[in-house]
This record gives C-alpha cells, structure tokens and sequence, in this order.
C-alpha cells in the first residue's frame, strides 16, 4: 500500500484558511464593493403588534440619491409570500405515527397591512448610498394603528388573547406528541417522582459578521448573488421561486462567512428583496445588516419552558420520564417542527428511559421569529433532563455521578432502540458509543470525587464550590444529501467542491483531508471551495451538524472515483494492470516499482472523455426532497450557469494566494472530475459528558467558572485540533446561555437587549481551564464513520453548569429552574430558599 499522505485524516493539522482568516485577508460580503451598487436600508416596525394603516413615502421619493421606495404591499404583489422552508412540512412517515399540528402562515417578504413584531420590515429604501438609503427610511412616515400585543406563552394560549395570526383562531403554531411504553403504570409503580418546571431563556447566536447580501445582474440576463448564508442553494431556489428566474441563471456564493451558529441556516426576507431589487433595476444592489436589526430581525432561539416528570425505582433505575413543554416562536414559525421535535427526540440522552411521553407546543408571539441556533432545541432539552436526574438524586440520597452511573446505556446494548421515531422518519436507534466510558473518563479528568470531598473544608472558609454534570446523544449529519465534485486541473491540483460551506468550522482542512487521504496528495495539492452553487449543481448546506458526515462522505466517494479513473488512465499509459497500481504523492506508480510512474498532470493530459461509471444513489428520503439525480460533470471548467458571466472581483486561489470571493473555477479547465452525493440512511448518533466546577460568591451571586470537561465521541475525528476547536467554541457559546445571554421583552413586546451594551456575550474573562478527551466510536452509517459535533459543545454547558451551582449552593436549599445564571438570580435563588428556611412550616 502507498504510504498515507501527510495531514491525511486523524493528523491534527493547521487550518489552511487561517492565514488567510487571520491575517485580515479574508473577504466576506461587505468587503465587496461592485462598482454601481446602490445600497437598501429598511423601514423597521416600532410596534410589536400595529395594522398599517397608511405609508407616505413622498418625502423619502423627494430625497435626491433616493432611487425607489418598496412597501410591504408592493413587494407582496410582485414577490408573494416567503415560500415554506425546507423541513416546515413533516414528512409522511412523521405526519402518519405523531401526527402533528404545524400550521402554515402566509410570511410577507415584508409586512403587509399588519406588523407583528417590532423590527420587523414594512418598507425598504433603495438609493445612491447607505447613508441616503438611511435618511430616506427615516422619512417614511407610516402611520401605524397599535394592536394589543401577546408577549408570552401563558398569554398566548389563552382564549381570548390577541391573535398574531388571526386566521388561525388560536395562538398554537406547532404541536407534536411523541410517544413509548408503558408510562402510566412506570409512575404507578416508582419509588421516587420528580415534577419540576424549568425555564430556558430566549438569546440568539451573535456571529462577528452580521448578515448581508449582494446582487449583481449580470449581462445575458442572470444573476449572481453573494449573502452571509450557511445554504446557498436553498437561497438559490428560493429566489429563483420568488423572482422567477431560472435556478440555472442564479449563482448564489456564500464568501468568507464570520459565524453563522444556525442563525444564518434560513432564506431570509431581505435575501430575497435585495436579489429581486437587482434584477429589476438592472444595478449591483447591497444590504449590509447593522447590529440593532441584527437582534430586532434575525432569528432568536431557545425560550423553551419544560414541565417535566420522572419516575424512578428505589435503585436510582429511570423507569419513566414525561414532559410538557412549550415554545414561544415569536411572529413566525419558519421552521415548523425543527425546534419542538428536536427537543422532543433528544430528552432522552444516553440514559435508558423505558417509557416516554413528550408533549410540544409552539406558541406565536408578538416577537421575533424563533428558528434553531447552535444545538437547536438539544440545549433545553438536556437543561430539562440534567437538572431533574440532580432533583431526582437528591430525592434518592444518591450522589448525581452514581444516579448517571446506572442509567446510561452501555456499548453491550448498543445499537440502542429508544423506541421513537427521529426527525427523519427513522427509528431511533443510537448507532455505536461507549457512554459509560464518556461518564467514567470526564468524572477522573474533573476530579469528582477530590471536588467533593473538598466540598464540606471549603464551606468552612466560605468557599461554597461545586461540581456539575450533564451529558448528551445528539443526531448528527442529517440528510436528505449533500454533494461533493472532485476535479483536477491541468496540474494535476485538486479541486473540491461541496454544497457544505464553512462559516468558520475548517472545511477548507477537513475536507482537504479527506481528499488527500482518497488521492495520496499532500494537503497543498487540494483547494476546497464551499458555497457555491456554480461548483456544484445541488446542495444543502451546513447545519445540524451534518457537514462531516454527510459533505465528507460524498467528497471521499467522488475522490475515489477520480482516483480509479486516474488508475485506469495509468494502466493504459505504463502498460500495466490497475491492481498493480497505487496513488502516491501526484503520481500513479507501479507497485514495486516506483520508477515506472505518471503524474497527474500527465494523466489529466491523457484523460479521455468516456464518463465513468454512475453511481449508486440511495431511493427514497422522509424528510427531503427527491434524491439527486447522480450527476458527473465533465468537460472543461465549472458548469458556468448560462448567462452568469464570471464574476469580476478577486478571487480563492490556491493557498497563499488572497481570499475572495466569488470562489472561483481553477486557473485551468478541470478534464477529469466526478461528482457523488451521499444520502445517509437515517442520522449517526454522537454523545458527549461535560463537568463543570464553579464557585459561587454567595454575597454578590457571582458564579466564577473554575474548570469544564467535556468527554465526547464524534466517531472517527479527522482533525483533533479542529474538533477541540469547534467544541470549546461551543462551550463558550453554551457559557453564555448559562450566565449572562438573554433577550427580554416588555410587556409592549420591546426586546430590551437589542444592542451588544445590554446583550452579554461570554469574554475570555469567563473562560475556564479547559480540559477535553475524546473517544473514537465509528458510525456504521457511513463508510468513514464519522458522526458530527460542530453544535455539541453549546448542548451541555447551561445544564452542566446550572447543577454545579446548585450543588455549590446545597447548604441553602436552593434549586435553580432557570438559566441565566446572573449574580441577580443566583441572590434571588439564596433569598427565596432562606425566605422558605424561615416560613412557619
Ligand atoms: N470534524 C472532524 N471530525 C469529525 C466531525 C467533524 O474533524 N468526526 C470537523 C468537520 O470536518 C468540520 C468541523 O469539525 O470541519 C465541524 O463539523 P460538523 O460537526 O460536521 O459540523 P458542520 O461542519 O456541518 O458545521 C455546522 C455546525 C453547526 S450546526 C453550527 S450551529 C456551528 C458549528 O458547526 N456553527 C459554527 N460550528 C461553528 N463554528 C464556527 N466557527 N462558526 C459557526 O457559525
């Protein structure tokens, strides 16, 4: 066998896109100024809940520089609706075993005759600049009639209250009801029951980059669009949908992205306008988002509230778990069953629950529309079950490390049938891991029981410290596919292309890793280009924790395609047979003798245009559209869409060279290429244990984070430092959710956080020592056995950290139900339990 390529998979190599990235040399959207470009501001509604009554738009018209003004109205008559995001409608497996209720809006690309959150568009400004564009939105003058607003669930569902959706009748947006075994009698019969409440906060994902998007016509009567977008070709299609134009004359290049988290995995409003704005005044056009409507439009998260219940035997056994829950969507429910079900299919963890029962319920809101952030519904989910398995023990006068102990699911039991469906439509069957391992391994690297038998010497001296756990199974790599094209140039350089798009997780590394490892190249030899829907025909996008699985899979098939073609095109070169033949450094080689060899560049010049083979496409997908057609593109260069002209601005080349955007087509035409697109058969499950050790200042309520552990499994890694990166990363984010991130409203529906002054993000200041271990269990689900963990970090954190504050907290009684974790709460928390200490019993 040749000997594997340096940075091949399992190498912790450098990112090759971080002397680029930190170098300052990165490009994202706003560093794109198209000569000609005219620039929009929007018209934000100050009312959570207002009819439209009239807009007058003659003194922004009279504002020289002002190009034209567009209300709700118009743009409804030419654009209609937003259309139904991918994943709203439940597939029919889902639809036919829970059948939920999803309810269906009819989102104006702006409001219409109503606004229904405050920030939400009603008009926009196109003009000669942004800061014409910004006067002339200062003097639209709407004249808006306020409507009582509904600012929360316990509002929301009664009878009688302010409808958002007034078509609707009621407030419920989305419900599903998941359901197995035998509950009822688990409660009948156990020995300890724990009903709880808790609250998880509403926040969002806050990413360096705000978003934004360019629309560029291009001469033959296309268009190129460049956004801030973690799905380029759902944006593609969507405004192909919208505008009517072709899909194949949309390009749509998601550049340098800084950040997404989620938050920017949706085909937004403005998306739309600014696309449809160029294409009708035949003129670049710009939208760059400001912070402040960055918290008043972008999507929030979380906001869940859990009424949970579980039932035990004496032993600490689970034998039951029920929970309630609720969700405040905000205005709009663009997700459909995402958030609720996702918390619903990840309550149960690592632990063996032999009978479940789940109830979710999405409210609308006069607020900002709800969507998944970073975990997406995993993080309330385990706060729900964490904290109630540390109520649970303290019932049982169980330490909560022993309660774990004998709950989680062993790598014996595995494949592990949990007994529901998953969001798919598939069983779900946790497919490999060593929870026990995870459990044991982070309980010795936080030095658990060291914590506690410090615990009672340290109380003495007012240092109240303590330890707390959390652990998590998360469905990873969801379908229905994604794609990745490999394709040489005349050098012999490898090119590779996926609908996958990097918003900071290294692709342009991992996945050149993959490539390498398939084609024996060094890392050098490999150029990933992420987003853009000119590189590759279909794609999804990056999300859900998916890219590794699903991107990397596909990539690796299309790889070994290129790499038996480049065989076949040895054998016939050095009159030799393919199987002896091996892949080595540039260069096919006879084994034996290294000396009887070809380059790739050479076999590029010899490549013939007989297509290979096509290849096997998995039928069928629950949740997603039809599967791809199997597509092998060949030829010279990118299938350039008819009428795209290539962009002009600078441009990816190979490292070393600037970043740009527009990433481009190689230099050289690609001669020999193939394309795979990889349908997983259902999710692969990864799983992670976090501890964490705090103290707690019982006289101001400050939580001081001293160490976090995180254990965790993403099947076979490809890079170690990436993965250690994405996982503390999330970490931090998770910090954030639990001690100082929170989006509150008034009563009027006025967000009170809606700048970085009144939104704490986590600094380096509340950074812990970090400690990470891994364990490696492959995925049977696809051929390289990867399992996903970009979002995994953010999962634990709120419920890891909140049961160290509680046990830190123990000698006051006090029970945290909610998160953030401020010094104010955290006071509030000791008060109320010395205030219950002191009530006549
Ligand atoms: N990886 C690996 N080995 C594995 C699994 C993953 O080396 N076994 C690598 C991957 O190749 C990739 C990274 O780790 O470079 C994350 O992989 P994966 O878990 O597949 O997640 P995605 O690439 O699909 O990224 C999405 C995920 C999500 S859903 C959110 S939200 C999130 C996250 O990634 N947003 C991020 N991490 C982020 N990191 C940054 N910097 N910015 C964001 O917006």
């Amino acid at each position: 066998m040749a000997e594997a390529a340096r940075g091949s998979v399992g190498a912790s190599v450098r990112r090759k896109e971080d002397r680029r990235l930190l170098t300052g040399a990165g490009r994202y959207v706003a560093d794109l100024a198209l000569p000609g470009s005219l620039h929009v501001a929007f018209v934000r509604s100050p009312h959570a809940h207002a009819r439209i009554r009239a807009l007058d738009t003659a003194p922004t018209r009279a504002l020289p520089g002002v190009v034209a003004v567009v209300d709700g109205a118009a743009a409804f008559d030419r654009l209609g609706p937003l259309p139904s995001f991918l994943w709203k409608v439940p597939g029919p497996v889902i639809r036919e075993a829970v059948q939920p209720v999803v309810k269906t809006e009819t989102e104006p690309l702006m409001a219409v005759d109503r606004a229904r959150f405050a920030g939400e568009a009603v008009a926009l400004v196109l003009a000669e600049s942004r800061y014409v564009a910004e006067d002339g939105a200062e003097r639209v003058a709407v004249a808006y009639e306020p409507l009582a607003a509904v600012t929360d669930v316990a509002v929301a569902r009664q009878p009688g209250a302010p409808l958002v959706h007034p078509e609707w009748g009621d407030n419920l947006a989305v419900r599903v009801h998941v359901a197995a075994g035998d509950v009822d009698g688990a409660f009948a019969r156990a020995a300890c029951v724990v009903r709880r409440r808790f609250t998880v906060q509403r926040l969002t994902g806050v990413p360096l980059e705000t978003r934004g998007v360019v629309a560029r016509p291009e001469p033959a009567g296309g268009l190129t669009v460049w956004s801030s977008t973690q799905t380029p070709h759902a944006l593609r299609d969507v405004i192909a949908g919208q505008t009517g134009l072709d899909a194949e004359r949309i390009r749509v290049v998601a550049p340098d992205v800084g950040g997404g988290f989620g938050i920017k995995a949706l085909v937004y409003p403005e998306e739309v306008l600014i696309a449809w704005l160029a294409l009708e005044h035949g003129r670049p056009v710009q939208w760059i988002e400001d912070r402040h409507e960055h918290f008043l439009s972008a999507i929030h998260s979380r906001d869940q509230e859990h009424a949970i219940e579980l039932a035990l035997a004496a032993d600490g056994a689970i034998l039951a778990l029920r929970d309630h829950f609720t969700i405040d969507m905000g205005a709009y429910n663009p997700l459909g069953l995402v958030q609720p079900y996702n918390s619903a299919a990840h309550l149960i963890g690592p632990y063996r629950v032999p009978a479940v029962e789940v109830e979710a319920a999405g409210y609308v809101t006069n607020k900002t529309p709800l969507a998944p952030y970073r975990g997406a519904g995993r993080p309330e989910a385990v706060f729900a079950m964490d904290r109630a398995l540390d109520c649970a023990a303290r019932e049982l006068g169980m330490d909560p490390a022993e309660l774990r102990r004998r709950n989680v699911v062993t790598a014996a039991e595995m494949p592990y049938d949990v007994g529901i469906l998953y969001r798919d439509g598939q069983p779900l069957v946790y497919d490999s891991g060593d929870y026990p391992a995870c459990l044991e391994q982070a309980l010795a690297m936080v030095g658990y029981e060291a914590v506690r038998r410090e615990q009672p010497a340290l109380r003495a001296r007012g240092i109240y410290r303590g330890v707390g756990l959390s652990a998590y199974v998360e469905g990873t790599g969801i379908g229905p596919f994604e794609g990745g094209r490999v394709a040489l140039d005349a050098d012999g350089h490898v090119w590779v292309y996926t609908g996958a798009c990097s918003q900071g997780q290294g692709h342009e590394t991992t996945f050149a890793q993959v490539a390498a490892d398939e084609l024996r190249v060094g890392l050098d030899q490999v150029t990933v280009v992420g987003g853009d829907t000119a590189g590759i025909e279909r794609g999804w996008g990056t999300l859900a924790s998916r890219s590794a699985a699903i991107a990397g899979t596909a990539i690796a098939g299309a790889a070994q395609d290129v790499g038996a073609r480049l065989r076949e095109l040895a054998a016939e070169m050095l009159e030799a047979s393919p199987a002896d033949l091996e892949l080595h450094a540039g260069t096919v080689r006879v084994v034996g003798t290294p000396s009887r060899s070809a380059t790739f560049a050479q076999l590029v010049a010899r490549a013939g245009p007989t297509p290979p083979a096509p290849l096997p496409v998995r039928e069928g997908g629950e949740d997603g559209p039809p599967p791809p057609t199997p597509s092998l593109h060949r030829g010279r260069g990118l299938p350039a869409a008819p009428g795209v002209a290539e962009p002009a601005p600078p441009f990816l080349q190979r490292e070393g060279g600037p970043g740009g955007l527009g990433q481009h087509a190689p230099e050289h035409a690609a001669v020999l290429e193939a394309t795979r697109y990889f349908e997983p058969p259902t999710v692969t499950y990864a799983n992670a244990v976090h501890a964490a050790v705090v103290d707690v200042d019982v006289e101001t309520g400050a939580v001081r984070l001293r160490e976090y552990v995180v254990v965790h499994d993403c099947g076979r890694v490809i890079n170690p430092l990436i993965v250690e990166g994405q996982v503390v990363g999330g970490v931090a984010q998770g910090i954030g959710g639990a001690l100082l991130e929170e989006l509150p409203y008034d009563a009027n529906g006025q967000l009170l956080a809606a700048s970085l002054m009144d939104y704490l993000l986590p600094t380096a200041e509340e950074m812990p020592a970090f400690a990470l271990g891994h364990v490696e269990s492959a995925s049977p689900r696809n051929p390289l056995g990867f399992k996903g963990l970009g979002e995994g970090g953010a999962i634990s954190p709120p419920a890891a950290i909140a049961n160290a504050v509680e046990d830190a907290l123990r000698p006051f009684g006090v029970e945290v139900t909610a998160t953030p974790l401020s010094p104010e709460r955290v006071r509030a928390l000791i008060d109320a339990a010395a205030a219950r200490e002191q009530a006549p019993r």
